[in-house]
């Protein structure tokens, strides 16, 4: 009987389905364990051999835990919203939806072929609304709790309205907008509905707010962060400008500590960790405030009241993290983009001004930190006052300062500050030295000329903590300045002018904000004629004509309808790709819940994930926002975990290796590869179907693949025509990506299973190599063959022997080591060891073969499940307990001793353990190897140490 992986591997994937083998229960004895991969984008391509890399690996792991008798919850699901489906959409009118449901019907296809131990009956889509509707739910809860930094927790809105009632702002200590005025309860009753959600949205953990976006023109959208790579849109490669925009924001900031600390509390990676607390940033400084000098201008009144500064003066708020700098300052500088920048300014440096904040506007702030060269900037011609010395200190605006970090205001301190230092030098603004624990740059001290001493500093002679602590006390007094803890994490932007996303739940009354009830979820993403943005620059939705809330009927009506008194325009923006991957580990918790997005008791049994696979792509994104959502979840009491993944792995990426011919310039001749560095060349990507093991190329099948090939010349090798190879990403455009249908048709799953595993480490990033799959197919034909001859089962019930146990259970030992450290390549080398030890030995014993099968099962479950049926066995080898790994059999009866002359070992013999010295001396002696070394002399003495050496001394 010959494996023929195609017949087994379809009877067992139909059969899992059928019999729902890997559904997992919510009520069980057994204890949990969930497994989640990160769900795919369902992308118009399928999928290559490199994204199942990591859904193989928490395969292995899933199944292993079956068989250690756990509950496994390992669900698949789609991330079915994004922009690639209405960018397809745009151009060929196609309706997302339909396209999407396309291609998550091909991944299916793909994901099934391969054999997973997936619970589809959990399968979760982001744009189905069934699901959506609990996104947009989400966003209520988030739009209805504040953050209370007392209680270090998010908080129910009505209990912030609760207190206003009683007392007023003033003891309230919340994670909100910067300047808000304080009030009293009476002034909070007072105000107008209007004025009191106006204030009550500056404290919602989301809010709309005016904020600087990265707005790509060409994409018509806002981008998030990590959306943009060095400086231009991750898709696509647009340019990316800063624009103030009207947006939804997530108030992240307010867990910027929790979210920091609890990376202590979890099993992630070093550095996935590392990235995530530089992304939060955490700084430890102070903030100062100098008072601007001769304002020039009237304030307007809401200023005056919003800043709270009784003296009719402004002041520019800092963020440092060196208070004990300030007796160094000389200069101060503001972000273009600050708010005071306009009221600052003097008449005469205005046009100045005006064109240098138009110039820098059209600058990334990414681009803006990594230009660290370039120095320009502006003086605005106002005075700040210095909080100590009383000097007037020149307020400039500079691109090297961010408006979004910290308060978007610098006190410049040339001599501490390498930056501070450049803009001084170049625009010829003094530099202080000052005494303290400072370190000056070399350079500063170099330009000795430029530095005056300022003898008046109370901080001489202390060290940088003691001058540290001692400014901030100093400016305390001054009520100038506090001790401050800033974080880099921004709140995140969380509108879209997008069509293919979530809805809001949220229409509009005056320009305000309003939640629809949530027992009218899910608000369904309207029809449109087109997916582009209008004409006058609204997003996609803006086409829709049926998109107006009726808050009588409580449903979406027709546009006309509109009359602002019971039917509302709705919110045109759509919510970004990461709203829905943000909680989707709790949905298939209890994916069919309509009632909860999850239920408690489904909460309760399974907590939270205990093992997350996926890309390192993700770190600072989705991973940072789920934390999140979960933290804030937590706080509202819907779930019970602080953090959602509990061990998270990143599988390195599977590289593909592209194959180049080499056009010779400016002709139409190709030369081979070994010979063209005779010539000057470049090299173009072909198919690598077309390239055999050897890295040659059949001509007649090159001209035939693309028509530029067809009257080519070639220049070939003696008659071979070979290409160069060069490892690199897979991607449809460089011809080098590989199909996981191919290897699956043309060895079966299993095959490709063990050999993406074998591939080497699962967390380093490798090249694919199809040409060393043949073994590892030839592997299962060899282990096939353990159990089978032409005629049929060849397994039989005589007992083992003790090297097939010991091979057994070494293997056991190894395999199962393996697994929990999530070295699976190294456990595919040792089933072949074995497999190879087994077949040496003519093993075909049940009680070897039977646990060989569970074994092997996490890997190659098709064949294991074919082999343990035909052992006779009527349940799936899926729930077999794992094998039990006997030390007993790895114990040496045996020793192969080192016998030496005169300290010169000559030969060995193999002796059991057990012998007495004597009896090892006997035997040595009449061994005729012993008789021939020693040529008729007598040893003088005879050195036997048990279990280790024989020395015969001459
Ligand atoms: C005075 C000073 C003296 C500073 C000195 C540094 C060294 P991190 O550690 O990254 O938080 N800064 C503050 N806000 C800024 C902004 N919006 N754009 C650019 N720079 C900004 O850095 C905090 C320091 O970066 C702050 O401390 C401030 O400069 C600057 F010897 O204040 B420092």
């Amino acid at each position: 009987m010959k494996y023929n992986p195609n017949e087994i591997e379809a009877r067992w994937q139909k059969y899992w389905a059928e019999n729902g083998t890997f559904h997992a229960e919510n009520n069980s004895e057994k204890p949990k364990y969930y497994v989640l991969d990160m769900f795919p984008y369902p992308s118009g391509a399928g999928l290559h051999v490199g994204h199942p890399l990591g859904y193989i690996a928490s395969d292995i792991y899933a199944r292993f835990k079956r068989h250690q008798g756990f509950n496994v919850l390992h669900p698949q699901g789609y991330d079915s919203f994004g922009l690639p489906a209405e960018q397809y959409a745009i151009q060929t009118g196609q309706h997302p939806d339909k396209t999407t449901k396309e291609n998550i019907a091909r991944y299916r296809e793909q994901l099934d072929k391969i054999g997973f131990s997936f619970d589809w009956s959990r399968e979760v889509r982001t744009s189905s609304p069934e699901y959506y509707k609990w996104t947009q739910w989400i966003f209520i809860q988030l739009f209805n709790s504040w953050y209370d930094k007392d209680a270090d927790e998010a908080r129910d809105i009505r209990t912030l309205v609760l207190e206003f009632e009683e007392n007023g702002n003033e003891k309230v200590n919340a994670v909100a907008d910067d300047a808000i005025p304080t009030f009293s309860a009476k002034e909070w009753k007072s105000y107008s509905k209007e004025e009191q959600e106006r204030i009550l949205l500056k404290y919602r953990l989301t809010f709309l707010a005016e904020t600087e976006v990265n707005w790509c023109p060409a994409l018509g959208t806002v981008l998030a962060n990590d959306e943009i790579v060095n400086g231009v849109s991750e898709r696509g490669g647009h340019p990316v400008i800063r624009k103030k925009m009207t947006q939804w924001s997530m108030r992240i900031s307010a867990y910027a500590e929790r979210l920091l600390s609890g990376l202590e509390t979890i099993d992630w990676t070093e550095s996935l960790k590392e990235s995530q607390r530089n992304w939060i940033g955490k700084s430890v400084g102070a903030s100062v405030t100098f008072k601007v000098k001769d304002s020039q201008f009237e304030r307007n009144a809401v200023d005056y009241i919003l800043s709270g500064d009784e003296t009719n003066n402004h002041v520019i708020e800092v963020f440092t993290t060196r208070p004990d700098t300030i007796f160094g300052v000389t200069f101060m500088t503001l972000a273009p983009e600050h708010d005071l920048v306009a009221k600052i300014t003097t008449p005469e440096q205005k046009k100045a001004v005006e064109a240098y904040v138009e110039a820098t506007s059209k600058r990334s702030e990414r681009d803006r930190m990594a230009d660290v060269k370039t120095i320009s900037g502006v003086f605005t011609g106002a005075y700040a006052e210095h909080p100590f010395t009383k000097e007037a200190i020149p307020v400039w605006i500079g691109d090297y300062v961010l408006a979004g970090y910290g308060t978007g205001a610098v006190m410049a301190v040339p001599c501490g500050d390498e930056r501070d230092y450049a803009f001084a030098k170049h625009f010829n603004i003094p530099i202080k030295n000052i005494f303290g624990g400072v370190d000056i740059s070399e350079e500063a001290y170099a330009s000795k000329d430029n530095v005056v001493i300022d003898n008046s500093d109370f901080l001489n002679g202390l060290d940088y903590k003691q001058a540290t602590k001692k400014a901030i006390e100093a400016l305390e007094e001054l009520g100038q300045g506090k001790g401050k803890v800033n974080y880099r994490l921004r709140d995140a932007v969380f509108s879209r002018q997008r069509y293919w996303g979530e809805p809001f739940p949220v229409y509009y009354v005056n320009g305000l904000p309003q939640m629809i009830e949530t027992q009218h979820l899910p608000v369904r993403l309207p029809e449109v004629e087109k997916y582009l943005p209008t004409e006058d620059g609204q997003p996609p939705l803006g086409n829709a004509s049926e998109w107006a809330w009726d808050t009588k009927n409580a449903k979406v009506v027709s546009n006309e309808l509109i009359d602002d008194v019971t039917v509302f325009p709705l919110e045109l923006n759509t919510m970004p790709g990461w709203a829905g991957s943000s909680w989707y580990w709790l949905r298939y918790m209890d994916a069919h819940n309509e009632e909860e997005f999850v239920s408690e008791e489904a909460q309760n049994y399974w907590q939270n994930v205990d093992l997350y696979i996926g890309g390192s792509e993700h770190a600072t994104g989705h991973l940072l926002y789920s934390r999140f959502w979960n933290k804030f979840l937590k706080d509202r009491g819907f779930v019970n975990q602080e953090e959602p993944f509990k061990k998270l792995i990143n599988q390195g990426m599977i590289l593909g290796m592209s194959a180049l011919v080499y056009r010779i310039s400016g002709t139409n001749t190709y030369v081979s590869k070994n010979i063209k560095n005779n010539y000057e060349t470049e090299g173009l990507h072909i198919d690598i179907s077309l390239v055999n093991a050897s890295d040659e190329i059949d001509i007649e099948q090159l001209k035939k693949w693309q028509p530029q090939f067809q009257d080519a010349e070639f220049v070939t090798e003696n008659g071979k025509f070979f290409v160069g190879r060069e490892v690199e990403k897979m991607s449809k455009s460089k011809y080098n990506v590989v199909n996981p249908d191919h290897i699956c048709e043309e060895y079966g799953a299993d095959t490709l299973r063990l050999y993406e595993m074998f591939l080497g480490p699962l967390e380093q990033a490798k090249p694919w190599n199809t040409a060393g799959i043949t073994g590892v197919f030839g592997f299962l034909k060899k282990l096939w063959k353990l159990y089978f001859d032409d005629s049929g089962l060849i397994v039989n019930s005589n007992p083992a022997s003790p090297e097939a146990l010991k091979t057994l259970h070494k293997t056991i030992k190894k395999v199962q080591e393996d697994i929990e450290n999530f070295s699976f390549n190294t456990s595919v080398s040792s089933f072949m060891i074995a497999v190879n030890e087994l077949t040496a030995m003519n093993c075909h014993e049940r009680s070897i073969l039977e646990p060989l099968a569970v074994l092997i099962s996490p890997y190659a479950p098709h064949i294991a499940e074919e082999l343990w049926e035909r052992l006779g066995h009527k349940e799936s080898i899926s729930a077999v307990p794992f094998p039990r790994f006997n030390p007993e059999y790895l114990i040496e009866n045996n020793k192969e001793y080192p016998v030496s002359f005169n300290g010169k070992m000559r030969f060995t013999i193999n002796l059991p353990l057990d012998l007495t010295v004597k009896e090892i001396e006997n035997i040595v002696m009449a061994d005729e190897r012993t008789i021939k070394q020693l040529d008729g002399k007598t040893p003088n003495k005879i050195i036997i140490v048990p279990g280790k050496i024989i020395n015969l001394v001459g």
